[in-house]
């Protein structure tokens, strides 16, 4: 399902999200993309996205530089799409088609695999039926084309392969449900790994499991929830590390990411992983992000612990002043038991971390069956 990798790429940013400029690059790199220029636009054109003196310009970079794929970093209408993709014969991806990708490239999972195809799908669709439309208006009365035939066939094909995919995935959501309901039965206290991409959950899920699972540099490395249990002062706990969050998911990732969020929707104690060695507008923003992910899975009043991970990389003065910016930012949350600097690489604070795990871990016991 998984695309080839493009080499040559143009990104383009709305001039008003040229904030968004590296974390765009980011996720290009992730995919192993060469951005050989990057353009900001003022206004999008409401037919082609781009407006024509720029499209000129990537001509000349499609035909001088061998530039294969165009990135709109941005949602874009399919109409934009089909009419800048005939007009300079290049692919072309927007800002969900981009992250679809990495998610198709890491999928490692069945259910992750099925998850990411169907939002592909659910992607593809409107583009396909924009591309049926424009050739329907075009054709003579009475003339049907063979490339008009091939991709109502395609339609088809995709339509039903989406019905395929949703049968399998509701047995599979089945199966996850019973999993976690007997999990919850054997009586471990669950605690769930969450956070922005790249803050280093899965690292820490290592240092605490001892496992060795992939972590990278890149976004979503990590894209199915795994669990391991731990020991600690006799209390067995049970920890998940899970897929990461990033700002204004596409809504074909939330639906499709939602079932596998669940897990931490079943959880007793959430994590939420901050990357401190970040600026601390990018701390607040990403802590902020992540807690209006939580709540839109349905988590509310559990108790919460944040972890300030990374501090291997800042000074003991930044760590002081960041720990305040963030419980300034937190104080109305009355269910944030801890702040906790670590790092998860070099296990600095991890016995601090463990301990005030078991601590709220005890205070939960008893209620663990009531809800
Ligand atoms: N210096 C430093 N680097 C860290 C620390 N923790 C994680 N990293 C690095 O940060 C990058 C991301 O770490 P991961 O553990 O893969 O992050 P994640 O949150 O699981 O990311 P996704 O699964 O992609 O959402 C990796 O390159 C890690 O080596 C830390 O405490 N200090
Ligand atoms: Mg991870």
């Amino acid at each position: 399902m998984a695309t080839r990798i493009h080499g040559n790429t143009v990104l383009v940013l709305p001039k008003k999200h040229g904030i968004y400029v590296e974390e765009a690059t980011m996720l290009a790199k992730t995919l192993g993309l060469n951005i050989v220029e990057t353009i900001f636009i003022r206004k999008p054109n409401p037919n082609f996205y781009i407006p024509l003196h720029v499209s000129n310009s990537i001509r000349k970079l499609v035909e001088e530089d061998g530039v294969e794929l165009l990135i709109l970093y941005d949602n874009v209408k399919p109409r934009q799409i089909i009419n800048l993709m005939k007009e300079l014969r290049i692919e072309i991806w927007d800002r969900t088609r981009l992250i679809l990708e990495i998610f198709s490239h890491h999928a490692g999972s069945m259910e992750a695999k099925l998850q990411i195809e169907l939002a592909r799908i659910k992607h593809e669709i409107p583009l396909i039926k924009e591309y049926i439309r424009q050739a329907k208006l075009k054709e003579l009365p009475g003339f049907l084309g063979p490339g008009r035939y091939a991709i109502d066939a395609y339609y088809r094909i995709l339509r039903s392969r989406e019905a395929l995919i949703r049968r399998r995935l509701e047995k599979l959501k089945n199966r996850r449900i019973n999993l976690i309901k007997n999990r919850r039965e054997q009586g471990f206290i669950h605690i769930a790994l969450t956070g922005y991409t790249s803050a280093g959950k899965t690292t820490l899920f290592n240092t605490l499991t001892g496992e060795n699972k992939p972590t990278g540099p890149e976004a979503f490395t990590t894209l199915y929830t795994k669990s391991k249990k731990i020991k600690v002062k006799g209390l067995e706990l049970l920890v998940s590390d899970t897929v990461g969050f990033i700002r204004d998911v596409p809504v074909e990732i939330i639906e499709a990411f939602h079932a596998t969020l669940a897990e931490i929707a079943y959880s007793d104690i959430i994590i939420i992983i901050v990357d401190a060695s970040e600026n601390d507008t990018d701390i607040i923003d990403k802590l902020d992000l992540s807690l209006t992910t939580l709540r839109n899975i349905g988590v509310t009043g559990k108790p919460l612990v944040i972890v300030l991970n990374k501090i291997d990389l800042i000074t003991k003065e930044d760590v002081e002043r960041k720990i305040t910016t963030v419980k300034s930012m937190l104080k109305d949350y009355n269910n944030v038991k801890a702040i906790i600097p670590i790092s998860a690489l070099k296990g600095t604070n991890i016995e601090l971390l463990r301990n005030e795990l078991w601590r709220i871990a005890l205070t939960l016991n008893g209620k663990k069956y009531t809800y």
